[in-house]
């Protein structure tokens, strides 16, 4: 029995696997974050390093998230190579009991650091668990081509998007009813990114980050990758119908939408709506 035997680092793995399986993981593109329950804290700790690590201060704070642990890819890592080796692709950190600094507790045995979006990850682990009163676990990003592409030629707007994406397949509105937030370009890894992507976390589960790719968040490792791949499924199709160059004849009319969301008891984001 081992670190790699408990059953939410095998969930984990697979999640990030099925990632690079999709194509959304180029190179070291895309990262993940999961908050442990006390309960798995507990089952890892037999095989947490000696000696923890330093303390690294993030340079933002979470006090919702004192003492609270994580599971995180690592900066520069490639998801491709997870499966393969665990150990030198991820880490397990702890949070001190500001909610400001963390500490590495496993993994990551050539050396490193937790995703370059840590500081991104972690305070929309924070904005997250506040509007979920405490559901939110997993924060997913990743490099969806596409969505990527939508950015390009759609007004990079919440309306414009969630429409966009909840006409073009059925299931849209019942797995996203709340819509998307729409980031602008920005300068990723820093400060700036995680404030804006955190502004729109506030009332959305995903966000999409303009020319560069999709950040959902979601209570388990099924509903957070369904999430990123209901939303990317549904720009293939917007991509392809306008790729063809034809007219567009009909779409999923706005009643239409309004019917879904009556007979499947979901609560459309009501301003989008015509
Ligand atoms: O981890 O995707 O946004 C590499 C990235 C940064
Ligand atoms: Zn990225």
């Amino acid at each position: 029995m081992g670190m790699l035997d408990l059953d939410i680092m095998k969930r984990y793995i697979r999640m990030c696997s099925d990632g690079w399986n999709q194509g959304w993981h180029e190179r070291n593109g895309g990262n993940l974050t999961y908050r442990l329950t006390d309960e798995e804290v507990a089952s890892m700790k037999p095989f947490f390093d000696a000696e923890p690590r330093p303390w690294v201060d993030m340079g933002v704070t979470g006090a919702n998230l004192a003492g609270s642990y994580f599971i995180s890819t690592g900066s520069g890592k490639f998801f491709r190579n997870v499966e393969l080796d665990p150990e030198d692709s991820l880490c397990v950190v702890e949070i001190d009991d500001k909610g400001q600094c963390y500490r590495i507790r496993w993994g990551l045995v050539n050396g490193g650091r937790p995703t370059s979006e840590f500081p991104s990850h972690f305070m929309n682990h924070s904005v997250r668990v506040a509007a979920t009163n405490g559901a939110c676990r997993v924060i997913y990003h990743a490099h969806p081509a596409n969505l990527i592409a939508m950015t390009y030629v759609l007004p990079l707007t919440d309306r414009d998007f969630s429409r966009a994406l909840w006409k073009s397949a059925t299931e849209c509105p019942v797995v996203f009813p709340g819509g998307v937030g729409v980031v602008p370009w920005m300068v990723p890894g820093g400060a700036d990114i995680a404030l804006a992507t955190c502004e729109k976390m506030k009332t959305f589960d995903a966000a999409v980050w303009a020319q560069h790719g999709l950040f959902v968040s979601g209570p388990d490792f099924d509903i957070t990758f369904g999430l990123m791949h209901t939303i990317e499924k549904s720009a293939q199709i917007w991509i392809l119908a306008h790729s063809t160059g034809l007219k567009e004849l009909q779409t999923i009319e706005d009643d239409s939408l309004r019917a879904i969301a009556r007979d499947f008891g979901v609560q459309l984001r009501e301003e989008f709506l015509d």
